[in-house]
């Protein structure tokens, strides 16, 4: 196990290691905005309902009529998707009388278990939404009234309360997959009081409801993360609902111990169960294996075998639907994240191969080689079956033989596997876990890009992209943005889009937020900063870093680089708006012989290399500065420890990234010489009254300060401000650049800051006069 375990290991390290991308910290995010930063910027608007949590469980993004619900604990709210949302709907919901004090008697979590979490909101017609919650361990289920499109009212029906058991399940947090097709509620779940009935469940509509075959084991120990009605082709009759899971099952090879698999499975919309087989039970369910791995050298292959989440990306007309899947692997030493994608022509061609057949439970699996019965199980009763001389209009028509075999072979020998063969992004070495995915398909000037989302366990989301180059099988990976959407650390445990909104509703037990999915000004306002972003959603428009908007505004210019980010070839010529922007300003700083100084540089991108030069007075050109124990450079800056006259001159911090380099800062370094300072003190102390023992600062002379403002010149009093406050006033708030200050020189800095203030408010010729 542990062998096995250090060989995933080092695999992958090796497989990362070749990866070649372009910049060494390229996966770490180029811009990481805070909790506050997308408050204020109104990138984000957060709900916590009126009690600071909403214990949130199910969310229902619905464009339709303009408004989200959120399920939560013993309460439902709807809010307005183009409102601010200070004006919520609430309807409380807790569990029916008798069932909170039932729960606590059966020995359930009075806190976290025994209330009512709503886990299913399903539009159910167009004025009223299926919910359903665990009611106390006591599933239950009722129509909500929203009112029609435009309204903005929500109340539960109270006579439509029923028992909801098959529709949600038992526990608050037990994976669980719903969803809403023609009148009827589809739900993968446990179905019973010990979490250890696993079916896929329809019920609510005129038919009798239907359920797995609970004889054949067909689920083993299910974690259901997605349902959703998908159509095959053009005739409804073939209409499946799909859902995707991962399962415990017995090891395939016929060895000892349970692996972990992840699978799609299926049923049809009309199956109706067989007629004296599979009575009231699915007579076409089918599933696959869905692979994610990374291939390796010899055909060892790392898997990411657990399903966290499933994004479906539906097509433009023409197109056939894309699954984007994120999985995590299941070993206990070494953690790891991948996403795939798969279309769904592939996972057809998977359900019309041949079936896994097992001899026996000690044999292996293997093709099944026999003849299959006609119709072809897992086939839907359509056109296809219901050729003339074939009257198989329902399931219930199908032979016994049929049934029989679908009933011993629910599973495909072949297994899904993910576009090239391999993921499309890969992540070990995260600090966090990925819980949540949502892509959006965007146009830039170059091309198409996929943006994925990705809802971390520390409540922050994270923007990615997934390049593929050329012939490199490695995509290379963007990371655009790290958004801190959560004050504090919660899992993301509910992400949706809306395209046509521009935004993204996270969602995680605290509660909602609502994030725009770009904010091109944040980039910065030169072209250049632009373009390096590499944001498939931003261009430099000539003036300023926009929303890129394919086929409009032709007349404007617009400058995007997403492949390569190279501002040097798309912002040439931009000069003229690199200025307007403003050149960097000299700034002058004053640091003491002897003592440390700090010059500060923040580049904007974590991905860019810093570097450093220095124009000597008098020498020639610039060179980089040395850093040795003596001069460190830092993530904020330079710290100079021990200043000498030597160190004096033009400091400059620029940052190269994608072979274009910026000058950040400028900074003009004056050291004052430490034996000019020891003999101004000396000086004013003798000509003043005696300084109190042990304090250097005692009253300043009067001779003082002029000589101060002939060190440094009185070109510069303007400046003077910046050198107290940089050398001697540096306040706690300021703790960066506090470097190297003593009690003495705090006290002396105050009182000279307070000598300039007021020799400012004279003018020069009285300074001179003095
Ligand atoms: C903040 O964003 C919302 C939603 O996009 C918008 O309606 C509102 O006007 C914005 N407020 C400000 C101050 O920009
Ligand atoms: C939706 O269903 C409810 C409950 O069955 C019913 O009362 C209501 O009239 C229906 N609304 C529409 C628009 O059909
Ligand atoms: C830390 C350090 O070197 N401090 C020096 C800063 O400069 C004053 C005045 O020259 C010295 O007295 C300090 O020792």
């Amino acid at each position: 196990m542990a062998s096995s375990a250090w060989a995933i290991c080092c695999l992958l390290g090796s497989l990362l290691f070749h990866r070649g991308s372009p910049s060494p910290s390229a996966s770490v995010p180029r811009l990481r905005l805070s909790y506050r930063e997308l408050l204020s910027a109104n990138r984000s608007a957060i709900f916590l309902g009126p009690r600071g949590s909403l214990d949130l469980r199910a969310m229902y993004l619905d464009e339709y009529r303009d408004r989200l619900f959120l399920g939560g604990r013993d309460a439902i709210y709807s809010l307005q998707l183009d409102q601010p949302w200070a004006d919520p709907r609430e309807v409380l919901w807790p569990p029916q009388p008798g069932q909170r004090e039932e729960c606590v008697r059966k020995g359930r979590d009075p806190l976290v278990e025994c209330a009512n979490f709503v886990r299913v909101l399903q539009p159910h017609n167009r004025t009223h939404l299926l919910a359903c919650g665990t009611g106390a361990f006591h599933p239950t289920c009722a129509l909500i009234a929203v009112g029609h499109r435009g309204e903005h009212v929500l109340h539960l029906e109270a006579h439509s309360v029923e028992s909801g058991r098959g529709r949600c399940p038992h526990e608050p947090s037990r994976p669980f997959a719903s969803t809403f097709v023609g009148g009827e509620l589809y739900t993968g779940l446990t179905a019973d009081f010990l979490g250890r009935e696993a079916m896929i469940f329809r019920s609510g509509g005129a038919r009798p409801a239907l359920r797995s075959d609970s004889d054949q084991n067909l689920l083993h120990d299910p974690r259901f993360v997605m349902a959703a009605r998908i159509a095959d082709n053009s005739d409804q009759n073939d209409d499946k609902v799909y859902f995707f899971f991962s399962e415990t099952v017995p090891s395939p090879d016929g060895g000892p111990g349970h692996v972990t698999v992840s699978r799609v499975g299926r049923v049809c919309v009309n199956d109706a169960g067989g007629q004296r087989v599979l009575v009231n039970k699915w007579s076409t369910f089918l599933k696959a294996r869905l692979v994610c791995s990374v291939p390796g050298p010899g055909g060892a292959e790392t898997h990411f075998d657990q399903l966290e989440d499933v994004f479906l990306l539906w097509p433009k007309a023409g197109k056939s639907l894309e699954v984007y899947a994120l999985f995590s692997t299941v070993s206990a030493v070494f953690q790891g994240f991948a996403v795939c994608l798969y279309h769904m022509e592939d996972i057809w061609e998977v359900f019309k191969g041949p079936f896994a057949h097992q001899d026996g439970p000690q044999h292996q699996w293997g093709p099944y080689g026999g003849k299959v019965p006609f119709p072809r199980p897992g086939v839907c009763p359509s056109k296809m079956t219901a050729q003339p001389g074939r009257p198989f209009g329902s399931t219930k028509d199908y032979p016994d033989e049929v049934l029989q075999f679908a009933r011993a072979h629910p599973l495909m020998f072949r297994s899904v596997r993910p576009r090239r063969g391999r993921p499309v992004l890969v992540k070990t070495h995260l600090a966090q876990q990925l819980r949540q995915i949502v892509v959006d398909r965007v146009e830039a000037e170059d091309g198409t890009y996929d943006v994925i989302f990705l809802g971390t366990d520390s409540g922050s989301v994270l923007k990615v992209m997934a390049l593929q180059s050329g012939d490199s099988a490695e995509p290379e990976e963007v990371v655009l943005e790290e958004l801190q959407v959560f004050k504090v650390p919660t899992a993301i445990t509910e992400m949706e889009i809306s395209v046509k909104r521009q935004m993204l509703y996270v969602g995680s037990r605290l509660g909602v937020a609502r994030l725009k999915l770009h904010q091109c000004e944040t980039y910065g306002s030169a072209c250049a900063e632009c373009c390096l972003a590499r944001d498939p959603y931003c261009a430099w428009d000539g003036a300023s870093c926009t929303r890129y908007r394919p086929g409009t505004s032709k007349r404007r210019f617009r400058r995007q680089d997403i492949r390569h980010g190279n501002p040097a070839l798309q912002c040439l010529g931009q000069s003229q708006e690199e200025k307007a922007a403003g050149p960097v300003a000299t700034t002058t700083v004053f640091g003491m012989e002897h003592n440390s100084t700090f010059l500060e540089c923040l580049p904007k991108s974590p991905q860019a290399a810093v570097r450093w030069f220095l124009q000597r007075p008098g020498g020639q050109g610039p060179d980089q500065v040395k850093t040795d124990e003596r001069v460190l450079q830092t993530e904020q800056g330079l710290l100079i420890r021990r200043l000498s006259r030597l160190d004096e001159g033009t400091y400059t911090c620029t940052t190269l990234e994608h072979g274009f380099s910026q000058t950040v800062a400028r900074l003009a370094l004056e050291v004052i010489v430490a034996a000019q300072l020891n003999s101004l003190f000396h000086r004013g102390q003798r000509l003043e009254e005696p300084p109190a023992r042990g304090s250097l600062a005692s009253t300043p002379p009067k001779a003082w300060y002029k000589d101060i403002l002939q060190l440094i010149g009185f070109a510069n009093l303007p400046r003077v401000d910046e050198y107290c406050e940089r050398m001697w006033c540096s306040s706690r708030s300021r703790g960066k650049q506090a470097k190297g200050k003593s009690w003495a020189g705090l006290e002396l800095g105050k009182k000279v800051k307070s000598r300039v203030q007021a020799e400012r408010n004279r003018t020069p010729r009285e300074v001179e006069a003095t």
